[in-house]
């Protein structure tokens, strides 16, 4: 009797983490498999995702700017987003598509050191939810020990500016944005200030723990077909003003899809054939 009730215990609370860890409510997104022979090379060529069907492109219309007050509203003239995600069992990797059309970009550090345009990704890859970010009950070392460890968050540049890392993971743990763990490739033809459609190819490594003391410590998620992650992301877009975004474009429809993992969208691993398991 004891180990039933264990059992249903289990079951409980693994219906609990699955039911509260998701945004929006009732949406699941997909992640297209590659197939083995078919893997797309991070060279800013978009030309080898033709074969990912367009069901799978996220446009800007599934995004909500939840800070500057502009909520479903995206101007096509300040800005369009596509987001394709894929994944591959025998690399292990996450594949991502960014194709943002934008009427200012910003990415000088014109007044000072800024950020300027960004692609935030958040990527909970075991699907266990929970607080990755601003632990306000531990002090400051304690702190930066725990962000990004069980939920990682990477803030890309698109573009980055002249000695600028493509990327940082709002942690402790650059070491995820370089070879062998991450790669990537930009392609666009514009300059600060000026607009134009920019192309990001890159491929990250999914972990259920990234240690700040580095890959040895820590714990890759080994992806397999049917599963369920949380994965969110966020276009901060600058445009005249590089000290103030003009709205925060994001999946989840929660400010704090950067704080928690909770608020985090389902995506299904694909199989091949574009069918669920
Ligand atoms: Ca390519
Ligand atoms: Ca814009
Ligand atoms: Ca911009």
């Amino acid at each position: 009797m004891k180990t039933f009730f264990l059992a249903a215990g289990i079951v409980l609370l693994g219906v609990c983490v699955c039911v509260s860890a998701h945004y929006p409510k009732g949406v699941t997104y997909k992640v297209f498999q590659f197939p083995e022979d078919k893997l797309p090379k991070i060279d800013g060529d978009p030309s080898d995702w033709g074969i990912v069907p367009r069901s799978y492109t996220i446009d800007g219309s599934h995004l909500r700017d939840t800070v500057r007050g502009k909520g479903k509203n995206m101007d096509p003239k300040d800005l369009a987003v596509d987001v394709t995600v894929g994944w591959s069992p025998k690399t292990n990797r996450l594949y991502f598509l960014y194709k943002m059309s934008d009427d200012l970009h910003n990415f000088g550090r014109r007044e000072g050191d800024l950020r300027g345009d960004i692609f935030e990704v958040v990527i909970d890859a075991d699907h266990s939810g929970g607080r990755y970010h601003s632990f306000d009950d531990v002090d400051k070392e304690t702190e930066a020990k725990l962000k990004s460890t069980t939920c990682q968050n990477y803030h890309i540049f698109t573009p980055p500016a002249k000695g600028r890392p493509w990327a940082w993971v709002w942690g402790s743990q650059q070491w995820l944005i370089d070879a062998p763990w991450a790669e990537h490739a930009f392609r666009y033809d514009f300059k600060d200030g000026e607009p134009g459609v920019l192309y990001l190819e890159f491929s990250i490594t999914p972990f259920n723990y990234a240690s700040h003391l580095g890959p040895k410590y820590s714990a890759v998620h080994k992806m397999e077909e049917g599963q369920t992650m949380g994965l969110s992301w966020a276009v901060l877009d600058y445009d005249e003003d590089a000290r103030r975004y003009e709205g925060f474009w994001n999946l989840s429809h929660n400010t704090r899809m950067d704080r928690t993992a909770d608020l985090l969208p389902d995506f299904i691993l694909m199989p091949v054939k574009g069918k669920k398991k």
